[in-house]
């Protein structure tokens, strides 16, 4: 397929080139140049990305930079012609998603949120977990797409499900994490090996995904972003927005924001945001130490 792929971070980079990789006829734009990827040709403009492409991919930090490629000076929607597709893997906010959708309907271009879950190493493997809204039909479409991306496609009702999915997968993921973290910051404190609390974690129900992602990071103390900080601290506050809209309360997200501004504050946003491990450790007086 034709697809321009606008956006080349952590997540959008190995993502275009899996679809280079699966033989799609890729164009990719990035806002800052330089970003060039073997294979496709480097646009100079998200419009200019979009003009005669099939699908448009999106891939960018947060709501407002999705909605400048596609509707700021030189955006997509320039170029935008009836039967094209947007979709969209940012995790921005879900109702922000359903006006973007609504006015490129106008256009007869069809919108499908799509973001994504695995973090750097399975946008590199092409083993991404999808969790999309929009229609069924559309979705269809996008198969070839899906499939040289990622492992599995969720789909989660219309348009901006999938955004509201993601919100509600990634506040699991904080609070996990932050369970995590401070269950060891107060074992270590209290004198408890991590050599031999982690073997007990995992035989345990304590168990998760999360921690066996995290746990050989933390022994290494490699705090290097494979989902920073910052962006995990803009999708607590697209939580906390999203929740505030449907008038839901969030307490225990609520403290961990604190947790994460605190990190953001002291200058870890770029690092992962298993980094906020280190302001529990730092007041507490400790360090999590284990063998790499
Ligand atoms: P990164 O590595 O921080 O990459 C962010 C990308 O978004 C990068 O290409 C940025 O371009 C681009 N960006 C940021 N702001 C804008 C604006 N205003 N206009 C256009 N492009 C912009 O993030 P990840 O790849 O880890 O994550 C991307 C999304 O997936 C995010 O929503 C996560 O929560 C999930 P730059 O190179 O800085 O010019």
């Amino acid at each position: 397929m034709r697809v321009a792929f606008l956006g080349m971070g952590i997540m959008g980079r190995p993502m275009a080139a899996n679809l280079v990789k699966a033989g799609h006829e890729v164009t990719i734009w990035n806002r800052t140049p330089g970003k060039d990827l073997e294979g496709a040709r480097t646009a100079s403009s998200p419009a200019d990305a979009a003009r005669g492409v099939e699908v448009v991919w999106m891939c960018v930090s947060d709501t407002k930079a999705v909605e400048n490629v596609l509707f700021g000076p030189g955006g997509a929607e320039e170029a935008l012609a009836a039967g094209m597709i947007i979709a969209d893997s940012s995790t921005i906010s879900p109702s922000a998603t359903l006006r973007f959708a609504e006015r490129v309907k106008a256009r007869g271009v069809d919108y499908v949120d799509a973001p994504v879950t695995g973090s750097k190493i399975a946008a590199e493997s092409g083993s991404l977990i999808f969790m999309a809204g929009g229609d069924e039909a559309v979705l269809a479409r996008l198969q070839p797409l899906f499939q040289a991306m990622g492992k599995q496609v969720f789909h989660m009702g219309d348009t901006s499900k999938g955004q509201a999915t993601k919100l509600a997968m990634n506040l699991q993921i904080a609070l996990i994490y932050e369970g995590f973290a401070e269950a060891l910051t107060l074992a270590t404190k209290l004198g408890v090996e991590i050599e031999k609390l982690l073997p007990l974690v995992q035989a345990s129900m304590v168990r998760s995904g999360v921690v066996d992602y995290k746990a050989p990071f933390i022994l290494k103390r490699d705090f290097s972003p494979n989902f920073p900080l910052r962006l995990m601290l803009k999708d607590i506050h697209l939580t906390l927005d999203a929740a505030k809209e449907a008038r839901v309360r969030l307490p225990g997200l609520e403290a961990v924001e604190e947790v994460y501004d605190l990190a953001a504050e002291e200058g870890h946003q770029d690092l992962d945001y298993a980094a906020t491990l280190t302001l529990l450790e730092k007041w507490a007086g400790v360090e999590v130490k284990g063998a790499a």
